[in-house]
């Protein structure tokens, strides 16, 4: 974890203003988020959010608009960074921003529009899906094999991190005979530097099927018919073996007979 994961969050204040246009964007050259971590904000905690981009170093406000209405959060932290191993700046940015919201109860949607304003102007708007605390699972980091799976059931969700390098996320799911287990991803869909890759296994650690890529490009969608009730194990890893702080993703299964 990064060391911004734990700075205090009793310093942060934010101002919860009516909704209205937060400016023109800024087009070309111009401020803009590359990635973002998390993948999700649960509703009604206190989140860091990280975002890096271009051209964030001067950043004023980090803005979260919903339908309903705009939460101004105060940044935490802004600076300049360094590029991970072979990836450019234009698609994971050289600047970061920090900032801390909460998004209340009462919010009534389930995304928020981020943007970041600048001296030199806003960025676009960068979606961030809003996940409700019941049903919601946090991935703890500990859980990188079929004896530490984390018990994962159907319309749950997972916000987690692929970090460090070649780390593995084990989940374990009460399979029945039949059922189609359908596990999905969002990560770089969603601003993650995850390439996710699923990878099932049946109680005695046989591979059944792997996913990769699928129709939302390197977010895979991994889709099984349970062949007799019993434990399954659910493994998510970059394909590529990465993992940092910025390979955020969330896991949903659902159950289709
Ligand atoms: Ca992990
Ligand atoms: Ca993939």
């Amino acid at each position: 974890m990064a060391s911004f994961w734990r700075v205090s969050c009793s310093a942060i204040l934010f101002l919860i203003i009516p909704f209205h246009a937060s400016g023109a964007e800024s087009e070309g050259d111009g401020p803009r988020i590359c990635v973002v971590s998390p993948v999700g904000i649960v509703i009604g905690t206190n989140t860091t959010v990280s975002i890096r981009g271009l051209k964030l170093t001067d950043a004023t406000a980090v803005v979260f608009r919903t339908s309903t209405g705009t939460i101004t959060a105060k940044i935490k932290e802004k600076k300049a960074v360094d590029l991970p191993t072979g990836l450019v700046a234009k698609d994971v940015g050289d600047s970061l921003v920090v900032a801390q919201v909460e998004v209340p109860l009462n919010v009534g949607a389930t995304k928020v529009m981020a943007s970041v304003v600048t001296l030199s102007g806003t960025t676009q708007s960068f979606a961030i899906q809003l996940v409700e605390g019941g049903l919601f699972t946090a991935e703890g980091g500990s859980n990188n094999g079929f004896l530490d799976a984390l018990p994962l059931g159907f319309g749950k969700k997972v916000l987690g991190t692929i970090s460090p390098d070649k780390d593995v996320d084990v989940f374990a799911i009460t399979g029945l005979a039949k059922r189609k287990l359908v596990a999905e991803v969002r990560a770089m869909q969603a601003g993650s530097l995850l390439d996710g890759m699923l990878t099932l296994y049946d109680a005695k650690g046989k591979v059944l099927f792997t996913q990769d890529d699928g129709v939302n490009g390197r977010d895979p969608i991994l889709r099984y018919t349970f062949p007799a009730d019993g434990i399954y194990y659910l493994a998510l890893q970059d394909a590529n073996d990465r993992g940092t702080t910025w390979h955020g993703y969330e896991l949903r299964i659902q159950e289709e007979q």
